[in-house]
């Protein structure tokens, strides 16, 4: 059962609050007695061939962070969608399993593309509402994962503090069909993409490592016909599609060699990177 019930948190806060009454502890107690309670803004989900596991029950409206492990054999991506009006997750989800994608479905991010045995993390701000997670990475057989089962959804909830994003490094701008890097080329080690949407539809973007001995139109093409094909290029960090204007902040270790950015997103069944979404870079090392 993808809908699990809210009393387990509820359960978890009863738990943390109960007091154990200890006749031999006569020591002052010089804690505040309502000690201000940490809210987790990062939550670590494992996907597999084809479910998601550890999915956040409830998240704290603002800046959150999605850690995903994949322990399967295939790509998986984590892409969300604010639930719309007149919608359940579960409705939505049944939707476009008829292949019907409502109007009004909103994209805010999450990590893609995260290679199997590779854990990779998105850093986005979620307003208060109900979510929906699925997989887009198409399988052997040509259907999505999100076909198989790969779906769930989570609930966000309104928060005080809506904590901050992290520092950046670099930024992405996704444009109606481009990708600019605006600066210098990055510098080799974990850095920190903010990546923007300015265009007027649903972008994503992936951050591919050129293997070497590959050129980028090698790994373009290998890419583009997922899941078949020898690798030409390892993803190293991404986001799913977010929404006009939105912005989410893309963690990557860089090693030393050629990169290149894509949008793996499709417009009547063509990938954005081949409509102009690509941007090529190198890291040299320092
Ligand atoms: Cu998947």
């Amino acid at each position: 059962m993808r809908y699990r019930s809210a009393k387990i948190v509820l359960i978890a806060g009863l738990a943390t609050a109960a007091t154990t009454a200890d006749p031999a502890a006569a020591t002052p107690v010089t804690r505040p007695v309502h000690a201000k309670r940490a809210v987790s803004r990062t939550f670590v989900v494992t996907a597999s061939d084809f479910a998601y596991r550890d999915l956040p029950v409830h998240a704290p409206a603002g800046w959150v962070t999605v850690r995903m492990a994949n322990a399967g054999h295939e790509l998986h991506m984590f892409a969300t969608a604010a639930v719309p009006h007149g919608y359940t997750a579960a409705s939505l989800e049944a939707a476009i399993l008829k292949g019907h994608v409502p109007r009004g479905v909103t994209e805010f991010g999450g990590p893609n593309a995260v290679a199997p045995g590779d854990t990779t993390s998105v850093t986005m701000f979620l307003p208060a509402g109900e979510y929906m997670v699925g997989c887009f990475v198409p399988g052997r057989d040509g259907k999505v994962h999100f076909m198989k089962g790969m779906m769930g959804s989570f609930d966000v909830v309104a928060a005080a503090d809506t904590g901050a994003p992290p520092r950046s490094d670099e930024r992405i701008m996704l444009s109606t069909y481009g990708i600019a890097m605006p600066g210098a080329s990055p510098k080799p080690g974990m850095r920190t993409f903010l990546v923007r949407n300015t265009a007027k539809e649903t972008h994503d973007v992936v951050v591919l490592r050129v293997l070497p001995g590959h050129t980028v139109a090698q790994a373009l093409t290998w890419f583009a016909k997922l899941p078949s094909g020898a690798p030409a290029a390892v993803p190293v960090g991404g986001t799913t599609g977010i929404h006009t204007g939105d912005q989410v902040l893309v963690p990557a270790d860089l090693t030393p060699g050629q990169y290149v950015l894509v949008c793996w997103m499709t417009t009547n069944h063509k990938y954005h990177f081949n409509m102009g979404m690509q941007h090529a870079f190198v890291v040299r090392a320092t």
